[in-house]
């Protein structure tokens, strides 16, 4: 595959496409990156240098890309943190151009808008910027419990609550929906479940809960889950796959004792995870 990826970029440490470019490049997939900022470090942090860019730069590398004639070669865009509403603008060209160039091109939206706990992280605007106009373009969408919340406006406390917001992502239009971090009632206190969703069925991959803070485990199972679906074009496959990867790294990061992912040093884990957590119908 061919996987125009679009999302921040830091120096140091592993979130965004330093994160996700090298997971789906180790599957073996050709990854173009365009950064939407250039960060030292992710802003879990709390202090970090850097720039925000343009939202021309993302317009112009689509179009030098488009200029080199390969843009029909490209199966989809990925698309995560955005810095400001102008950035989410020019994914969405970049978006309309890939699908003229080939219909069959699957876009797939992480709706980056904040997490539990640490509620809204985005500048003003970007999050409205998801709900009312990528994920209503998205083939594929992978929103974590906070932003699952947000997006349908109402909270899910139960997984019939999950079921009924996952229903109503599909009517605003993407076709596979995958919801991450999820702790609802009847999840075991030292678990956390992951949901994905055809439209038709719901299945769910519960992983042990670990003891860890880290950032960028959600870019790398939007883009590991992206790239399996892809392939395989089956939801519990996907999810399957790309739930034991995300948990075989957080698992050697705990080990490690380490504040990032250790994303290279664990690489294995994305391609043969040691321990395979299966996806059940719900
Ligand atoms: O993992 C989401 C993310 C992406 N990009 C940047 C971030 C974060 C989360 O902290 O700081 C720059």
């Amino acid at each position: 595959m061919n996987i125009l990826s679009i999302q921040s970029h830091v120096a140091y440490g592993h979130v965004g496409n330093a994160s996700a470019a090298f997971a789906m490049q180790r599957l073996g997939h050709e990854v173009w990156p365009i950064h939407t900022v250039q960060f030292s470090n992710h802003t879990g942090y709390g202090s970090w240098k850097g720039q925000v860019f343009d939202s021309s730069l993302i317009d112009d590398c689509v179009e030098g890309i488009s200029e080199r004639g390969v843009l029909g070669s490209c199966d989809g865009v990925l698309s995560g943190y955005v810095g400001a509403p102008a950035i989410g603008d020019s994914i969405l060209r970049a978006v309309k151009r890939v699908r003229e160039a080939n219909p069959a091109a699957a876009y797939a939206c992480d709706p980056v808008i904040g997490d539990v706990g640490r509620g809204i992280f985005v500048r003003p605007g970007v999050p409205e910027f998801f709900r009312d106009q990528a994920v209503p373009a998205a083939d594929l969408v992978t929103p974590n419990h906070f932003e699952l919340d947000f997006l349908v406006g109402r909270p899910s406390a139960s997984m019939s609550d999950v079921k009924a917001s996952v229903a109503d992502l599909h009517a605003l239009g993407p076709k596979v929906v995958l919801v991450t971090s999820l702790i609802v009632d009847g999840t075991p206190d030292d678990a956390l479940d992951i949901v994905a969703s055809d439209g038709s069925h719901l299945w769910l991959a519960r992983s042990r809960r670990l003891p860890l803070s880290v950032n960028g485990a959600g870019d790398a199972i939007a883009a590991l889950f992206y790239v399996h679906w892809l392939t395989t074009r089956s939801v519990p496959e996907a999810l399957s796959r790309s739930v034991s990867s995300v948990f075989g790294l957080l698992n050697r990061t705990v080990e490690a004792g380490s504040r990032e992912i250790v994303l290279i040093a664990a690489q294995d884990e994305i391609v043969r995870p040691s321990t395979v957590i299966p996806a059940v119908p719900v």
